[in-house]
């Protein structure tokens, strides 16, 4: 971020300090402790995120299994593009289907965050990630346009649950697009991500092999973002790719949004990184009747990391901070 933007933000910093204390409970989705009005219980528990005790003994992957997205064929079903091989820029379409245990395509779904199915593309470096929804054919081939905007090898993965399945499915293949092919490196990791007047920022304090809290921020111009909408029944929909070899996880937030309501500008979702790595994170969210992605970067190591947004930003505020920076609008609101 430019020092500039860092210093039109910070004009607003303050002010929304108050906003967010007062009105979102944050520390409360943490830590009912620390969530009670009273500041002194809070050093007892110590850590920043309050609430995030270690519990032995349990805990999500091991690292050691299969995770979700490295694998073109689990349980039965497969994962089949009619096509492998691209070229750059050349406006085309994705086909597939998913074979099921009897190798036929699969027809029927059940429904996970209102659609069939859900397809996630990205080059290997991480670079250019989409996620689309194609539609299907009364056979089981979905389809949906699309333009690789670069040459490189791409990844395509297809999250779906079959119907009479007992879970989501999330399979992963490769494909070829001929065309200039520069690798980008994966950004640094940062607790902000800025784009198109937008700056969302992320808090908390990741920790591999548990359950972690984090929250991001939506501000537009400096101001918070009170009106996100649901965009497949949730106000956010995270994905991270470990580094490495781009294994899959998908969140969202407990929260279920229904049409019509408003969200934000905090969006907070538990997740379990598997293994210590650095992981990118793509959050989606809708404003403004758009889709927008912001990416981050995220070092995940065996004891947690904390991250703090810049202060500068509008930032979800634990209900115990009672001193937040001078407004320099006192009357703002
Ligand atoms: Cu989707």
């Amino acid at each position: 971020m430019s020092r500039a933007v860092a210093l039109r933000l910070g004009a607003f910093a303050g002010a929304v300090a108050l906003a967010f204390g007062a009105a979102f409970g944050i520390g409360s989705a943490i830590d009912p402790i620390a969530a009670a009005d009273d500041t002194s219980a809070a050093p007892a528990h110590g850590e920043e995120m309050g609430g995030m005790e270690q519990t032995s003994g349990h805990g999500g992957h091991d690292g050691g299994g299969q995770l979700p997205g490295l694998a073109v064929s689990e349980a039965g079903y497969t994962f089949a593009p009619a096509q492998t091989s691209f070229t750059s820029g050349e406006k085309t379409g994705l086909r597939f289907t998913i074979q099921g245990p009897d190798g036929k395509p699969v027809t029927r779904y059940t429904k996970t965050h209102e659609k069939d199915l859900h397809l996630i593309v990205v080059r290997r470096d991480l670079s250019g990630f989409r996620h689309v929804h194609p539609t299907m054919a009364a056979d089981g081939t979905w389809s949906i346009p699309f333009t690789f905007t670069a040459g490189g090898t791409w990844r395509l993965y297809a999250d779906f649950q079959p119907a009479g399945h007992d879970s989501t499915i999330t399979l992963g293949t490769d494909v070829n697009v001929t065309g200039m092919y520069v690798p980008v490196p994966v950004a640094d990791p940062a607790s902000i991500y800025s784009f198109d007047g937008y700056d969302v920022t992320l808090q908390g304090t990741p920790v591999a092999g548990k359950e972690s809290e984090l929250t991001f921020t939506v501000s537009r111009d400096g101001k918070p973002v009170t009106d996100l909408q649901p965009y497949l029944g949730a106000f956010g929909h995270l994905v991270s790719l470990r580094g490495g070899d781009l294994a899959y996880l998908h969140n969202h937030p407990a929260e279920h949004a229904e049409p019509g309501m408003k969200g934000g500008p905090s969006i907070t979702f538990g997740t379990t990184f598997p293994t210590a790595a650095t992981y990118s994170l793509f959050l989606d969210f809708q404003h403004a009747g758009k889709v927008h992605t912001a990416e981050f970067t995220v070092k995940v190591g065996s004891t947690g990391t904390t991250i703090v947004p810049p202060t500068a930003v509008p930032t979800a505020v634990p209900t115990t901070s009672k001193t937040p920076a001078h407004a320099e609008t006192p009357h703002g609101h």
